[in-house]
């Protein structure tokens, strides 16, 4: 299988890092959204990554469709995502909020990359920082509710735990929105925990901080 986009992209991420938990090896093919953006559009007529290209020559867009199809090509008991019930619910629900307080950051960034600053609109941006700020206190109950050194669905990691993980981290340290000292404590030590793993580590972007 071929995987397109690069590692600061969370979303390409977390597909890459469930890739490799599943034991699935893929070509990775580092394109940039920007300056290959005709070679991405061969295969996505979005443009846009992760863009998952099978053996066969099929094309998977969209990460949450992309991890549907690995969670199936793994099997049941190998699943990163809980199958059915409360678990499952809860799983997407958390996703659902790691998912959207990384799209409000871009939000963020996009305002200041794209537009003059005198079209900058700061109430937009402020909307922005509540929406994202929100998710990220829910995030951080959810982990602190959970207790210390525990995942956020059931008694192993899930689909939760990686997408919660990618997001915060990319907000982080590669987009800057969330400052380090934003008082996170128990998300922090849940994104610390996962980032401290092979399957991380293996795929964390070059600009972002060193790892030790
Ligand atoms: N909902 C999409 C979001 C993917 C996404 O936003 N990818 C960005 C890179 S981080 C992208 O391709 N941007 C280029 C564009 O949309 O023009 C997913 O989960 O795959």
């Amino acid at each position: 299988m071929k995987l397109l986009g690069m590692f600061d992209s969370p979303f390409v991420r977390r597909v890459a890092i469930a890739m490799r938990i599943h034991g699935m090896p893929f070509e990775h093919l580092d394109w940039s959204v920007g300056r290959d953006f005709a070679r991405i559009r061969e295969y996505s007529p979005l443009g846009r990554v992760p863009t998952l290209v099978l053996d066969d020559g099929e094309v998977l867009m969209e990460s949450a469709a992309i991890l549907d199809f690995l969670d199936e090509l793994a099997g049941p008991q190998r699943a990163l995502l809980p199958a059915s019930g409360a678990d499952r619910r809860q799983a997407l629900q958390w996703m659902a909020l790691a998912v959207g307080a990384a799209e409000k950051g871009r939000e963020q960034i996009y305002e200041s990359a794209f537009r003059p600053p005198e079209k900058r609109h700061e109430p937009w941006l402020e909307r922005c920082r509540a929406q994202m700020h929100g998710a990220l206190v829910e995030l951080d109950r959810a982990s602190a509710a959970r207790g210390a050194g525990a995942w956020l669905v059931g008694s192993r990691m899930t689909q939760a735990d990686i997408t919660t993980a990618c997001m915060v981290t990319f907000l982080t340290e590669s987009v800057g929105v969330v400052p380090e000292s934003a008082p996170y404590p128990a998300l922090r030590a849940l994104v610390a925990r996962c980032e401290g793993l092979p399957e991380f580590r293996a795929f964390h972007a070059p600009w972002f901080a060193p790892t030790p």
